[in-house]
C-alpha cells in the first residue's frame, strides 16, 4: 500500500506541476471530506467550489465517522444543519439550480431513516438532472453484532441495505466497503456531477464502521481538482439534418426548457427567435429563459397559455431546446396537431434529443444555438409576414382572456393568480421566484410575466411537495448578498408538508420571504378530482362530518403566520391586494426569513389551457356522471398521437 502512496503524482487539474509525495493516513469521512474541499468546477473560465458545502444530520450512524471528520478537517466545507433530510436535498437541488448546475451541496443523513428520508430528494434531483452529492450512512460491514438498530435485515439478500433503494434514483451510486475504494469512488462521482448530460443524485453510501477505518491515502488525491463542465458542440452531420428539416417550416415553434437555462443560452435562443422570427415557448423549468416581446409566448402545455397551446396545435416544425418532453409539455402527446408535424430536438442529453422521432441534435443548448442560427441565415431561413401577424392575434387573445380571467368578482375573496399578479408587479430584476407543486407552479407557468427581470424556478420534472422552502433556502445560500429577494410561492398542503427549514433560515439568517396560499387543502387535486370524476372526495382541509362519516365538515383553521412567528420569522396575513403589496415591501425590509399568508377563494382556479392531460380515469362506475365524464377523457385520449421519426431525407 505504501509503496504506491508514497510515489503517487498527480495527473490531474490545477496543481498538477507539482508532484505529491507521501501520503496521509486518514479514515475513510476525513479523506471524502478533504477531497470535497478541494474539488472546483469550471464553466466558461469561471473556477468555482463543487462542492461548497454540506447539509447534515447527525445519528449513531455518522456522528462519530463523518462527524469526527467534518470537525477535524472540515474547514472548507462549512456545515449546516438540516431539519429534515428530505429537505436538505431540496436545498441542494436549490443551490445547484441556482448555479446553473455548476455548483452544488453534499447531504449527509444517518444510517435507516435519515438516509431513507433523503430519497425523494434523490428521486426530484435525477428526474430533473440536477446535481446533488447524498452520503447516506449504512449498516456495519463486518457485521459483528447483526442485526444492529436500524437495519431492515433482507430474508434472502443479506448484503442488502436499505440504501439500495438509492439505485433506481440515483445517477451513480456506490457503496464504500473499504477505504480505499474512495479513490475511485470520488473522482466517478465528480465526473458524473459535472456531465450535463448525465448529472442528477449521486449517492455514496458510508457504512458505519468503514466510515471511521483508515488508509495510507496518496497525498496527490487530496490535490485541488478542477472539472471542466465542456460545452459539447453539434455534429455538422445533425446540424445539417435539422436545418433541412427546418427550412421548409413555415409554422416553426420553439419549446425552451430547463437545458437552455442551465446552459446559461438565454441570450443566445433571443437571437435566433429574433432574427429568425421564431415564436418561443416554455416549460416548466425553461419558465422565463425565453425572450420577451412579440415572439413570447409563454409556458406551453397543461399548464401554459392559450397563445402556445394554440399555435402548437398549429405547428409544422417544433424546435424542442434542452426539454424533457415530459406530459405536461406535451398535452400527454395531444398538442401538436399538425398532420405533419415532425420535431428537432437540442439537447446535450442523447435520450432527450431523440424524443418525440425528433431529428435529434446532441450538445450543448448555447453552442447548438448558435450553430443552427448561423446555419439557417446561411439557408437563408426566416418565417413569412403572414405567421408573425398569426403570433400577435394570439398573444392579444390571450392577453384579453388574462385579464378577464383575473378580473375581480363581486362577493368573492381575491384569487391566487391575482394575488400572483400583484407579487409580479412588486418583484423585478434580480428576484428569484420558486414554486414546485400545487396550483402555485402552475398559474406562475401560465400567467406569470418576466419581463421584470426576475427568475421564476418552477420544479416540475418531480413536482414535490416540501422542495420550495428549501429550495429557497438553497437560492439565497447560493446568491450570497447578491442583490434580489428570493420568494417562495407555496400552497397551504404543502406549506403543512414541510416548512420546518424557516428554522434553518433563522438559524443561518437567510432572507427568504414565503407566501402561503391558503385555500383550504389539496385544491389542484380537487379540482381535477371534479373535473374527471365529478366528486370532492378527500383534498380539503375539512374536519370530520359525523353526519356522513366523511372529510366534509368545516375547513380546518390554521394559522400559519403564528406558526412561521414561533419559529422566529416575521409574519403577516394579507386580505387583500394592497395589504400583500405592503406586506411584500416589509418583508423586503426584514433582514430574516419572514412569511406572508395569503387567504384566497378557495375553489376559484385559472380558466382551462384547451390542453388534454391523460390521467388513469375510471372504466367503470355505478355513477352516470363519472361515465359521461369517463368517455369525455376517453375521446381526449383519441386525440393523442404517435409522433414518428421522419427525417428530411427519408421525406425526399
Ligand atoms: C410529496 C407529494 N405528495 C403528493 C403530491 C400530489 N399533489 C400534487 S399537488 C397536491 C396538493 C397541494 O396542495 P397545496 O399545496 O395546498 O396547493 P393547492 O393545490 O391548494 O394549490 C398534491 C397532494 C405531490 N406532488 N408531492
Ligand atoms: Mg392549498
Amino acid at each position: 500500500m505504501t509503496a504506491l502512496t508514497s510515489d503517487a503524482t498527480t495527473t490531474s487539474g490545477d496543481g498538477a506541476a507539482a508532484p505529491a509525495r507521501g501520503a496521509r493516513r486518514l479514515t475513510t469521512a476525513q479523506a471524502l471530506v478533504a477531497y470535497l474541499s478541494v474539488q472546483r468546477s469550471e464553466r466558461d473560465g469561471r473556477v468555482r467550489r463543487l462542492v461548497p458545502g454540506l447539509f447534515g444530520i447527525f445519528g449513531h450512524g455518522n456522528v462519530v465517522g463523518l462527524g469526527q471528520a467534518l470537525e477535524e478537517v472540515g474547514g472548507e466545507l462549512t456545515y449546516y444543519q438540516g431539519k429534515n433530510e428530505q429537505a436538505m436535498v431540496h436545498a441542494a437541488i436549490g443551490y445547484a439550480k441556482a448555479t446553473r448546475r455548476t455548483q452544488t451541496l453534499a447531504c449527509a443523513g444517518s444510517v435507516g431513516p435519515g438516509a431513507m428520508n433523503m430519497l425523494t430528494g434523490a428521486a426530484t434531483a435525477t428526474a430533473n438532472h440536477l446535481p446533488v452529492l447524498l452520503l447516506p450512512a449504512d449498516v456495519f460491514m463486518h457485521r459483528r453484532m447483526d442485526p444492529v438498530l436500524q437495519q431492515i435485515e433482507h430474508p434472502t439478500e443479506r448484503d442488502l441495505s436499505a440504501n439500495d433503494c438509492f439505485r433506481p434514483v440515483s445517477r451513480f451510486f456506490d457503496r464504500v466497503t473499504r477505504p480505499e475504494q474512495l479513490l475511485r469512488a470520488l473522482p466517478e462521482a465528480m465526473r458524473v456531477l459535472t456531465d450535463p448530460a448525465e448529472t442528477g443524485a449521486v449517492t455514496i453510501a458510508l457504512p458505519q464502521d468503514v466510515q471511521g477505518e483508515a488508509f495510507d491515502f496518496p497525498a496527490s488525491f487530496f490535490l485541488p481538482r478542477t472539472w471542466s463542465i465542456v460545452r459539447r458542440p453539434p455534429a455538422q452531420q445533425e446540424l445539417a439534418e435539422a436545418v433541412a428539416a427546418i427550412r421548409g417550416a413555415r409554422r416553426p415553434l420553439i419549446v425552451a426548457g430547463g437545458g437552455v437555462r442551465y446552459s446559461e443560452a438565454e441570450e443566445e435562443l433571443a437571437r435566433l427567435a429574433s432574427e429568425l422570427g421564431i415564436p418561443v415557448s416554455e416549460t416548466f423549468a425553461g419558465k422565463g429563459c425565453g425572450p420577451s416581446g412579440e415572439l413570447a409566448l409563454g409556458g406551453v402545455g397543461s399548464t401554459g397559455t392559450l397563445a402556445s397551446n394554440r399555435l402548437a396545435a398549429r405547428a409544422d416544425v417544433v424546435i424542442c431546446v434542452g426539454t424533457r418532453l415530459q406530459d405536461f409539455t406535451t398535452g400527454s402527446q395531444s398538442l401538436f396537431q399538425h398532420p405533419d408535424v415532425r420535431f428537432v430536438s437540442l439537447n446535450v442529453c442523447a435520450a432527450d434529443a431523440h424524443k418525440l422521432g425528433s431529428t435529434p441534435v446532441v450538445g450543448d443548448a448555447r453552442l447548438t444555438l448558435a450553430a443552427l442560427r448561423e446555419a439557417l441565415i446561411a439557408a437563408r431561413y426566416m418565417t413569412g409576414d403572414d405567421y408573425r401577424g398569426e403570433i400577435r392575434r394570439e398573444q392579444a387573445a390571450w392577453r384579453d382572456a388574462l385579464d378577464a380571467d383575473l378580473a375581480p368578482r363581486e362577493g368573492e375573496t381575491i384569487s391566487q393568480a391575482q394575488a400572483l399578479r400583484a407579487l409580479n408587479a412588486a418583484t423585478g430584476e434580480h428576484d428569484v421566484i420558486v414554486t414546485a407543486a400545487g396550483t402555485p407552479p402552475a398559474d406562475v407557468h401560465r400567467m406569470w410575466d418576466p419581463s421584470n427581470g426576475s427568475e421564476q424556478h418552477i420544479e416540475f420534472g418531480f413536482s414535490c411537495m416540501g422542495h420550495e422552502i428549501p429550495a429557497g433556502l438553497g437560492f439565497r445560500l447560493a446568491r450570497g448578498s447578491a442583490p434580489g429577494d428570493v420568494f417562495v410561492v407555496i400552497g397551504d398542503g404543502t406549506y403543512l408538508m414541510g416548512n420546518t427549514e424557516l428554522v434553518t433560515a433563522v438559524q443561518e439568517q437567510l432572507k427568504v420571504i414565503v407566501i402561503v396560499i391558503e385555500n383550504g387543502g389539496y385544491q389542484a387535486i380537487r379540482s381535477l378530482q371534479v373535473g374527471k370524476t365529478g366528486v370532492a372526495f378527500g383534498n380539503e382541509l375539512r374536519a370530520r362530518d359525523a353526519s356522513d362519516g366523511r372529510l366534509s365538515g368545516p375547513y380546518v383553521q390554521v394559522d400559519y403566520a403564528a406558526n412561521a412567528r414561533s419559529m422566529g420569522c416575521k409574519a403577516w396575513r394579507a386580505e387583500t391586494l394592497e395589504q400583500l403589496t405592503d406586506a411584500v415591501a416589509a418583508a423586503r425590509r426584514h433582514d430574516g426569513p419572514s412569511l406572508i399568508a395569503v387567504p384566497v377563494e378557495p375553489h376559484r382556479l385559472m380558466a382551462g389551457t384547451e390542453c388534454f392531460w391523460d390521467v388513469g380515469i375510471a372504466q367503470a362506475s355505478g355513477s352516470e356522471r363519472m361515465r359521461e365524464l369517463t368517455a369525455e377523457h376517453q375521446a381526449g385520449q383519441r386525440t393523442q398521437r404517435f409522433y414518428a421519426h421522419a427525417p428530411a431525407r427519408e421525406q425526399g
